[in-house]
């Protein structure tokens, strides 16, 4: 059966390999196939589960008409050749573990998984899912072996919409007429910035209050946390499968288009050598340049501050983690 799905697989679609069938990595699969955007390599490390549910999914086709094909996998030569790779793989954050903690269950895996898919695509664009996501974007850099441009964090995407989407609420509008921007550090850290949000063209001060605005910042930089809550086991994922899939389309499409990303910057907002949400061009490049939008002081600070705590936990990470002994074992 998987090998008739292998033998449908056109070498002339755009291919896309989502490495890890969990949540987020099932809901972007599942919306590639219903946009018809690209064929999907679903590759996990638990045996049966990508396969289960790129059956799953094909049979779903049949009721939505897909026209591309999804190969579920636990092999990565299955995923030769793809144009954009996808690393949602990881482990979940547990009771009393630190983010320190997080980065050295999770880096080790995510290095690991994008060697092994960069040596089957090595001309692929790289995005990166797992948390702690500005880290592990530097990690996967690093072990991929690619230019920076070819290499990017998904967060900025996931956590605009969320700051959009709470400013349509408040205001009662449709979230498409509402434009906002969050830079920095996925996580607390993170830095909306309410002065360049607009509504139809309107500044977003003179639509709301200070304090409530405020009010709809701090809701924005506690939104995964605010759905874990109600969930109970498991997090947001038809959000992020969103986010990330605008950011495919966007390098498949050559679009071109301004979408937050976590991005390497040399020497934009003063900061070197680190990974961190800012506003960048996005074509079939990869991150194609990435732009200064003017902060105060304070959000000048806050990003400071964001940038600081990843490059302190990058440190530690590449200290343990990409050591010749590391490296070695
Ligand atoms: O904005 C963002 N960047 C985020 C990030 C938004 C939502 C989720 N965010 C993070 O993405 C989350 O904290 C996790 O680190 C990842 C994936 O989240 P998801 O909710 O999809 O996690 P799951 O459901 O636990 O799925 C992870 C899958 C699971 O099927 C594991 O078996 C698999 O990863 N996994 C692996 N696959 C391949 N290879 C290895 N080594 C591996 N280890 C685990």
């Amino acid at each position: 059966m998987v090998s008739d799905i292998r033998s449908n697989l056109s070498h002339r679609n755009p291919r896309v390999t989502v490495v890890g069938a969990g949540s987020v990595g099932n809901a972007l699969a599942k919306r590639l196939l219903d946009t018809h955007l690209a064929d999907v390599i679903l590759i996990d490390v638990v045996a049966g589960r990508p396969q289960g549910i790129a059956l799953d999914l094909t049979q779903a086709g049949a009721v939505e008409g897909h026209t591309r094909q999804i190969l579920g996998t636990n092999n990565y030569d299955d995923t030769a050749n793809s144009d954009v790779i996808v690393v949602t793989a990881g482990l979940p954050r547990k009771p009393g573990m630190t983010r320190d903690d997080l980065v050295m269950v999770n880096g080790p895996i995510v290095i690991e998984t994008v060697r092994q898919a960069i040596a089957r695509s090595p001309k692929a664009r790289l995005i990166i899912v797992t948390n702690p996501l500005d880290v592990m974007t530097y990690l996967a850099w690093q072990g991929s072996g690619l230019p920076h441009q070819q290499v990017m964090g998904m967060a900025g995407v996931l956590d605009s919409a969320r700051f959009r989407t709470f400013i349509a609420m408040e205001l009662k509008v449709p979230v498409a007429d509402v434009s906002a921007l969050v830079l920095g550090g996925h996580g607390d850290l993170m830095v909306p910035l309410p002065n360049h949000a607009t509504v139809s063209g309107i500044p977003l001060a003179e639509l709301l209050d200070e304090a409530t605005i405020q009010r709809l910042v701090q809701r924005t930089q506690q939104g995964g946390a605010e759905i874990v809550n109600l969930l109970k086991t498991g997090g947001a994922h038809y959000a992020p499968g969103a986010s990330v899939y605008a950011m495919v389309e966007a390098i498949l499409g050559d679009r071109h288009r301004i979408l937050p990303a976590a991005a390497y910057l040399t020497g934009e907002y003063q900061l070197h050598d680190l990974f961190i949400g800012v506003p960048c061009k996005i074509g079939a490049q990869g991150v194609e340049s990435v732009l200064e939008v003017s902060l105060d002081a304070g959000q000048k600070a806050a990003l400071w501050r964001s940038a600081e705590s990843v490059q302190q936990q990058v440190k530690r990470a590449m200290t343990t983690l990409m050591s010749p002994a590391a490296l070695a074992s």
